[in-house]
């Protein structure tokens, strides 16, 4: 059986070379997202968000907790800056958030909002560490969820609009901006499964999510290119999946496909080929006619794109629908934190299940296997290879608990950043373009349905006294940052 830790070290002998350095240039940074880290829901004129309502119905998040108040960066940005300064930080990526901006999600502007981020952002360029700002990581005006969220249309013109104000705005000083962060999780988690906000439960409704969040990124991009400087960078983040069967069955077997067309093609295809996979419209007829589907919505999504964002953790694996597998999953999605171990429902389709896979795991039960992505990127770059990549999520929750020094000493998670930073550079060395890597999180927070019981940072936080405390793996990605790569 595999241990953590088992993953065997690079040595010179396994025929690579022992340091392995990234190219010049090669970005180093952190992520956070504002719902998860700023608090303040309340101040400065900022509007309600889907998660702020979300996480105050009860039941909806595992430890009855919500983001009021969080890591208090707002407050606080400026401590956490000097500290990613301390940790040579090339990059920060945070979210903006869009209550904040545009408190009703439409119409009047709030000042106030835009000069927090300009606050941010000034304070990271003080230090030389360069924004990289996304515009949408969940956190839709309650306003715009009234009138159907991500299920009408009107939403991603507001998008748009809502883009164009930050571009102008902060466009000058951010060199890149990202339109949506996983439209996956927001589609799937939130319409599907329902573990996230809005919580809706209709594998139909999700599609239409989906097919509306890939318009509002085709015409934000659009927006934020009529106002950015010629060198702003527009960019775009997906959580992508590596999908194997669970079986050779052919049974499974199309069910990888199916999940692959549904959890990566869905976005990839439309927004960097201009057209969705003809397997995927085929499978999901039974569910929708995709009669939200207007002339020209294909040539907005496929926007120009200077940069892919992927976000990646673990590997994924999936079997063909069975009686068997419905009965025993009739309780459990993906990355439901309250249902039981097993099989689960894998949103958005009645056809595939996510199956367990052996350990050794995380604290969020998900697989460790470095080399997959290595294969996810080795694959993107081959179906899509004009386009540049980066990571701008990888990272581990464990069971951080400081020792009696106050301190976390978080082998297991310095072994896993370790390991993915090694398939990154192996993906390199096979010809990828990847530009850079960004650690989730910068610091423990709020993370969604699982509220505080997971921390994914590199800096501990402590939530009754807002306290930050290095970890162990902080001080070592300030040494993989300073040498320019791994041993
Ligand atoms: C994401 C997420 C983060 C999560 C992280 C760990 O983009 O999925 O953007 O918000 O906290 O992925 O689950």
């Amino acid at each position: 059986m595999q241990q953590r830790g088992a993953e065997p070290r690079p040595t010179p002998e396994a025929g690579r070379p022992a340091r392995l350095r990234f190219p010049d240039g090669f970005v180093w940074g952190t992520a956070t997202a504002s719902y998860q880290v700023e608090g303040a829901v309340t101040e400065d004129g900022r509007g309600p968000s889907i998660w702020d309502t979300f996480t105050h119905e009860p039941g909806r998040v595992v430890d009855g907790t919500n983001g009021d108040i969080a890591c208090d960066h707002y407050h606080r940005f400026r401590e956490d800056v000097a500290t990613m300064a301390e940790l040579g930080l090339g990059s920060y990526r945070f979210s903006i958030a869009w209550p904040r901006v545009v408190p009703t999600g439409a119409g009047t502007v709030n000042q106030a909002g835009l000069d927090f981020y300009r606050r941010l952002v000034d304070a990271l360029l003080e230090h030389g560490i360069d924004p990289l700002a996304t515009l949408y990581h969940w956190d839709l005006p309650q306003p715009l969820q009234d009138a159907g969220g991500w299920m009408n249309r009107d939403t991603a013109l507001r998008f748009a609009e809502y883009a164009q104000v930050v571009g102008a705005a902060l466009g000058d000083r951010v060199p890149t901006i990202t339109t949506l962060n996983e439209p996956w999780c927001a589609a799937f988690l939130g319409h599907a499964s329902g573990v996230h906000a809005p919580g809706i439960t209709d594998n139909a409704a999700a599609l239409t999510a989906a097919h509306h969040l890939n318009l509002a990124h085709g015409l934000g991009a659009a927006a934020l290119r009529s106002v950015l400087p010629a060198t702003g960078q527009v960019s775009l983040t997906l959580n992508l999946s590596v999908v194997r069967p669970a079986t050779d069955r052919a049974d499974d077997r199309d069910a990888a496909r199916h999940v692959d067309g549904l959890a990566n093609r869905i976005f990839l295809d439309p927004m960097l080929c201009g057209q969705y996979p003809v397997d995927v419209l085929d499978d999901l007829r039974h569910i929708t006619d995709w009669g939200f589907l207007r002339d020209g919505d294909l040539a907005t999504i496929h926007a120009p794109l200077d940069l892919l964002g992927v976000n990646y953790y673990s590997p994924t694996l999936v079997a063909a629908a069975t009686p068997e597998l419905e009965q025993r999953t009739s309780t459990r999605w993906v990355n439901d934190p309250q249902g039981p171990d097993g099989p689960a429902r894998y949103p958005g389709t009645d056809r595939a299940f996510s199956v367990p896979q052996a350990g050794p795991y995380t604290a969020m039960n998900w697989r460790i296997e470095p080399g997959s992505l290595t294969e996810l990127l080795v694959r993107v770059h081959r179906d899509h290879p004009a386009v540049p990549l980066m990571i701008t999520e990888n990272g581990a929750a464990f069971l951080d608990e400081p020792g009696p020094d106050g301190v976390v000493h978080d082998a297991d998670r310095i072994e896993y950043l370790h390991g993915h930073l090694a398939a990154v550079h192996d993906a390199i060395v096979q010809g990828v373009d990847v530009r850079g890597y960004y650690v989730w999180s910068f610091m423990d927070n709020f993370e969604w349905a699982w509220g505080f019981s997971k921390r994914f940072g590199l800096v501990h936080v402590d939530y009754s006294t807002g306290k930050r405390t290095l970890k162990d793996s902080a001080t070592w990605y300030r040494d993989v940052i300073a040498a320019q790569g791994v041993d």
